[in-house]
């Protein structure tokens, strides 16, 4: 494979580890675990890994492990760093006895189902440590729900004599992952089940969990092309800028963006379904900024928008929430349904209130609301243009101030949706470093026979060399929801916190950044050079656990 002179610089760049984790460890237990909510049900639903200890990994005495195989799948969108966790795990295994193999199931949890599978040696592993992507062996969205599956996996796991399976994935795949653990342990099979938090989204986070891997790089590539796009933006000045960036649900990659870059506007979903605003509130704001910059001369700006947006408007929310429910009960009747007819059939079986907001949407987006669900039963909101939306029913509302004589200034506008870019990038030195000890620290819950765990590494703010490296039960994580019209257990998606620091940092400048040009250029991640320029830790990660 040819490769570029950085990519070969970089394959040797040797991952920084919590100190903890470089000799001999053991398990430091804390206290019993509860769920975050809804602890009677979801004790009822988990009985061998529910209240587990948190466990934290400290120096130990070296001892001697029998050989065991170990297996890896990635699920879900790709994150960078993925390809570092499973060199962690594998070096991790590898250390404990050379004999250990590992074994990865090809695209996601449909490879374990499908017994497709290969054997991931040092060869392998070698071509593939810090660099992007998820193609050492490809990921994919197969939901690991249903018994027939865990049996299915469990035949393959039994014929490569695998001992412990490590998922890599989100809040779907490893609320996924505890119930395969469960399952296994129910069954007495023998096979421990260990997760990792793995999503650009950055929403699978809590107290243990401080950030998934994925979220610094795409983050800071994001941020280098919006600075990119505000400098042309601030040479040119004739245009704005709607910026969609992707976070199917939650806003972290908006807000962590636009502390990096101070754009004129950033909606952030969470807010707007506090504050109960609609549709027009969010297109009067922006106009009202575009306003008053044109009065001052500005006819430019930039304005990021969340991709999950459209599903935290509370209107918009309620009206998925009943199409989400009416397309998984009804969803072969809808499909035998001629595309054209397809609407006004929509239109007749919602409720009154949700009829008419679904009726009032252009046709484009209401299309998009309709369309198949992801595996887990989620709209696909990458595929709606929201920037676009929004930036028309700006330009029209301009329009009319326009003829009112409350504005007199010129709006062009550009659109760009920026998601898939970042998702493969380059690990930054904080997603190599992350990941890496991530798939170590899995190693090592295996070695001491855990089960239902996440990889947990803390203190990431703090040098390499100090992070605390551990285990959490994924039971702590979880409470009951609405799924497919059931209530599910599922782990509770971490949304933006708008009592937390960094939106509160975001909230007292965004009126300054609106009115000025204060634009920061971040340029592009930096892999050799100073480390406070390489081992930056994201804005929201600074902001979270400043003292
Ligand atoms: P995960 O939740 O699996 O990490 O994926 C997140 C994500 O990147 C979202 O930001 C985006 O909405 C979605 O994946 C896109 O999915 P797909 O890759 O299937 O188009």
């Amino acid at each position: 494979m040819t490769k570029s002179a950085l990519q070969i610089a970089r394959a040797a760049y040797q991952p920084k580890l919590p100190k903890a984790l470089t000799g001999a460890v053991m398990v430091k237990e804390g206290e019993p675990t509860q769920s975050v909510a809804d602890q009677e049900a979801i004790q009822k639903l988990f009985p061998n890994t529910y209240g587990m200890p948190l466990i934290q990994f400290v120096e130990g005495e070296s001892k001697e492990y029998a050989p065991m195989n170990v297996g890896v799948i990635l699920s879900g969108g790709q994150a960078p760093g993925g390809h570092n966790v499973i060199s962690g795990l594998f070096d991790g295994i590898k250390k404990l006895n050379p004999a250990n193999k590992l074994y990865g199931f090809i695209l996601g949890p449909g490879g374990l189902v499908d017994h497709k599978y290969m054997e991931l040696t040092a060869d392998i592993i070698d071509e593939y440590r810090n660099t992007g992507g998820f193609d050492i062996i490809g990921s994919g969205r197969t939901k690991l729900e249903k018994e027939d599956q865990f049996e299915k996996g469990y035949e393959i796991l039994k014929e490569l004599g695998i001992k412990a399976l490590v998922i890599i994935g989100g809040d779907d795949s490893n609320t996924n992952a505890c119930v395969l653990a469960e399952y296994y342990a129910a069954k007495n099979y023998g096979i421990q089940v260990i997760g990792c938090p793995k999503t650009i989204d950055g929403d699978l986070k809590n107290d243990m969990i401080e950030t998934s891997f994925g979220f610094d790089t795409a983050c800071k590539t994001y941020a280098e092309v919006i600075g990119n796009i505000e400098r042309d933006c601030n040479s040119a000045r004739k245009y704005w800028h709607f910026i969609k960036l992707m976070g199917r649900s939650a806003s972290h990659i908006a807000l962590e963006c636009a502390l990096q870059t101070q754009p004129n506007i950033c909606i952030i979903s969470e807010e707007v379904e506090a504050k109960n605003m609609s549709l027009d509130d969010i297109v009067t704001y922006i106009a009202q900024v575009v306003a008053d910059r044109a009065a001052a001369g500005n006819n430019f700006g930039t304005v990021l928008i969340p991709e999950g947006l459209i599903e935290f408007i509370p209107a918009m929310k309620r009206l998925i929430a009943e199409l989400n429910d009416f397309l998984a009960h009804n969803g072969e009747e809808f499909n035998s349904i001629k595309r054209s007819k397809q609407r006004d059939y929509i239109i007749s079986k919602l409720t009154p209130e949700n009829a008419a907001i679904y009726a009032s949407l252009p046709e484009g987006v209401a299309r998009q609301l309709s369309l198949d669900r992801d595996p887990h039963g989620n709209v696909q909101v990458s595929l709606i243009e929201t920037e676009k939306l929004l930036s028309e029913m700006v330009a029209t509302k301009l329009a009319a101030w326009k003829e009112e004589g409350k504005y007199v200034g010129k709006f062009a506008a550009q659109h760009h949706f920026f998601g898939y870019e970042g998702r493969c990038a380059a690990p930054s030195n904080f997603d190599a470093d992350y990941c890496y000890s991530l798939g170590y620290t899995a190693s090592m819950l295996i070695a001491n026979g855990k089960t239902g765990y996440m990889s947990s590494v803390r203190n990431t703010t703090a040098p390499a060399a100090e992070w605390i490296a551990g285990g959490v039960p994924i039971t702590m994580m979880m409470n009951m929801e609405r799924r497919h019209g059931e209530m599910k257990p599922v782990i509770q998606k971490a949304l933006v916190k708008l009592d937390g620091a960094p939106f509160k940092k975001f909230a007292a400048c965004r009126e300054a950044w609106a009115k000025e040009t204060a634009y920061v250029y971040p340029g592009p991640i930096q892999y050799f050079g100073p480390t406070e320029v390489c081992d930056e830790p994201t804005k929201t990660l600074q902001l979270e656990q400043a003292k």
